[in-house]
C-alpha cells in the first residue's frame, strides 16, 4: 500500500505485519534520518529545536508549523522520546539549560542518540487506512562534526591519503595555516626510528596544524578525530601524519611502515565501527551546511568547503551498497538527500535567494555525484532559531548584541556563487548571542516545516 509514510520495515516486522499482528511493538514503523554536517554546522541546535517544537506541538497543541500537513496535530495522540540502542541520550536538558544561561549548546564531543515516538490516534477507518501504524518512530544521532570528514579515509591506502592530504595542504587557503607544520616536516630527521617520542613530536605538530586550520574555518580536516581530546580516537597512542612523498613512496621505510600500520588501525578499530554504528544507512539524509563561516573568511574557504562536501558524497547513502540498500531500497528509490544551509536568520530575507543559489554551488560537486547515481536531492534553508528581526528596510536586520543593545545592521548582497565573490572580499558573519526570549524564537525557526516535510514525504 502506498502510505503517507514510506514503509521501511525489517523483514521480521514485515512478516509480522503481513500477519496483521496486533500490539504496539508490531505496529511501529521506524524511520532513520541522518542529519549530518561538518563541525559547527548547527546539528545540535537543530535537534534541540526540533525536539522543542514537537514537544510544544503535541503537548500544547501549538501550531508552530503551519505548513506541516503530513503530521496533523489532530492525529497525534502523544509524542515522547526514548533512548536509541546503546547511545547515551541526547542531552536536551543540558542544551536547554545552556540557552537559558544565554549560551549556545556546547560543541558535541561524543555520540548521542534518541528516538522520537509518535503515537497516532486511530479514531476512524479513514485514519486507519492512511496511517496503518499506531506508532511512528524517528531515530536521530548527534555526533561531533569532526568525525564526519574522516569517513572518506576508509577507502584509501595510507600512502594515497598521505599524498593527497599533503597536496591539499599545499593549496590555499590551507597552505597559509600549514606553514609551521610544513617547516616541521621539512626539518624532521626521518633517519631516527619511529619510536613513541619521535612519533608524538610529529603527530603533535600535525595536530597543531589541524587545530589552527579548524579555528580558521577550514572544513577539510583529516583526521578530524584527532581534534577532540578525551573522547574518540587515542591520537597520542595511535596517531599518524602525512609523510613527505620521498618517504611515503618507499614502502620499506620504517616511518612509512609504522604509519601504514597506524592508519590501518585507525580504519579498522575506529572508522569502520564508527561508520557502522553512527553513520548507518537511512531513509533520508540531511546535510547541514554553514555558509557563513566560508563567507566570513574568503572565496577560497568556500571552495574547500565545496571540495569537502564532494568527498563526503562518496560515503553517503549509496557509499558501498549494504544489505539494506541492496535488498530493500533497490525496488524503491534510493534514499533522498537534502542540502540545507543553516542559520539563515543571519541574513535578511531579501538575500535568501542568493544564499540558496550559493548553497547549490557549494554542493554542486556532491550533487553531480548523486545525479550520476540516480539519487534525488533538494536544497533549502533553515534556521533552528530566529535570533534576529527584520530591519527597517530589506537589506537590514535587528538583533540584541553582546552588550544587550538592540541594534540594526545593514547587509551587502550575498554572492550567488563562489565565482561571483571577489578574491579579496569577505562577508563578516553576524555574531548573535542567544536571545533572552529564545523559546518563542525557537518555535519561530524558519524552514523547519520544509524539513519535516522532507523527512516525512
Ligand atoms: N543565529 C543562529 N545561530 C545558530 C543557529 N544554529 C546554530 N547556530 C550557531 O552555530 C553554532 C554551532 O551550532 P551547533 O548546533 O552546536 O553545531 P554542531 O553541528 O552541533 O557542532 P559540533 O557539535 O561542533 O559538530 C552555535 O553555537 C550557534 O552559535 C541558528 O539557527 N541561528
Ligand atoms: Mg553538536
Amino acid at each position: 500500500m502506498k502510505g503517507i509514510f514510506k514503509q521501511v520495515l525489517s523483514p521480521l516486522e514485515q512478516l509480522l505485519d503481513g500477519m496483521t499482528a496486533a500490539g504496539d511493538w508490531f505496529s511501529r514503523e521506524t524511520h532513520r534520518f541522518t542529519i549530518t554536517g561538518l563541525s559547527r554546522s548547527g546539528k545540535s541546535m537543530l535537534f534541540t529545536s526540533l525536539m522543542t517544537i514537537l514537544k510544544y506541538r503535541s503537548e500544547e497543541q501549538y501550531q508552530c508549523l503551519p505548513l506541516l500537513k503530513r503530521l496533523p496535530v489532530e492525529l497525534v495522540d502523544a509524542m515522547w522520546l526514548e533512548p536509541l540502542d546503546d547511545f547515551p541520550m541526547f542531552p536536551i536538558e543540558q542544551h536547554m539549560a545552556s540557552l537559558e544561561n544565554g549560551e549556545w549548546p556546547a560543541p558535541t564531543e561524543d555520540v548521542y542518540g534518541f528516538k522520537m515516538v509518535v503515537r497516532l490516534r486511530q479514531t476512524s477507518q479513514l485514519k486507519k487506512h492512511l496511517f496503518p501504524h499506531t506508532h511512528v518512530v524517528f531515530e536521530f544521532i548527534d555526533y561531533p562534526g569532526e568525525w564526519i570528514t574522516d569517513l572518506p579515509m576508509l577507502g584509501k591506502f595510507y600512502t594515497q591519503w598521505s599524498d593527497s592530504s599533503l597536496a591539499q595542504q599545499l593549496t590555499e587557503p590551507q597552505r597559509f595555516y600549514a606553514q609551521q607544520w610544513h617547516k616541521t616536516l621539512e626539518a624532521f630527521d626521518f633517519d631516527v626510528p619511529p619510536d613513541s617520542q619521535a612519533v608524538f613530536t610529529l603527530v603533535s605538530a600535525y595536530r597543531e596544524y589541524l587545530l589552527k586550520a579548524k579555528a580558521a574555518g577550514i572544513a577539510m580536516l583529516q583526521p578530524g578525530s584527532f581534534l577532540l581530546d578525551g573522547s574518540g580516537f587515542e591520537w597520542r597512542e595511535h596517531g599518524f601524519t602525512p609523510l613527505p612523498t620521498k618517504i611515503s613512496s618507499d614502502i620499506d621505510h620504517p616511518w612509512t611502515k609504522h604509519f601504514t600500520e597506524q592508519f590501518q588501525h585507525f580504519q579498522t578499530s575506529w572508522l569502520q565501527p564508527l561508520r557502522d554504528s553512527t553513520f548507518r544507512e537511512s531513509d533520508k539524509q540531511i546535510i547541514l551546511i554553514d555558509l557563513f563561516e566560508g563567507l566570513n573568511h574568503s572565496r577560497q574557504h568556500l571552495g574547500q568547503l565545496k571540495e569537502t562536501l564532494s568527498h563526503l558524497a562518496d560515503v553517503f547513502v549509496y557509499g558501498e551498497s549494504s544489505w539494506f540498500t541492496k535488498t530493500l531500497l533497490r525496488k524503491k528509490e534510493i534514499g533522498k538527500v537534502a542540502f540545507v544551509a543553516t542559520k539563515s536568520d543571519l541574513i535578511p530575507d531579501g538575500f535568501k535567494p542568493e544564499l540558496l543559489s550559493l548553497l547549490k554551488d557549494v554542493s554542486a560537486g556532491a550533487t553531480a555525484k548523486l545525479s550520476r547515481d540516480g539519487v534525488a536531492f533538494e536544497h533549502f534553508l533553515v534556521s533552528a532559531i530566529k535570533a534576529t528581526d527584520e530591519g527597517r528596510h530589506d537589506a537590514a536586520l535587528r538583533y540584541t548584541n553582546a552588550n544587550k543593545v538592540y541594534t540594526e545592521v545593514n547587509f551587502e548582497p550575498v554572492p550567488a556563487s563562489i565565482r561571483s565573490m571577489a578574491e579579496d572580499e569577505h562577508y563578516p558573519a553576524l555574531q548573535v548571542p542567544v536571545p533572552n526570549d529564545y523559546l518563542p524564537r525557537m518555535l519561530k525557526g524558519r524552514g523547519l516545516d520544509k524539513l519535516f516535510q522532507f523527512l516525512l514525504g
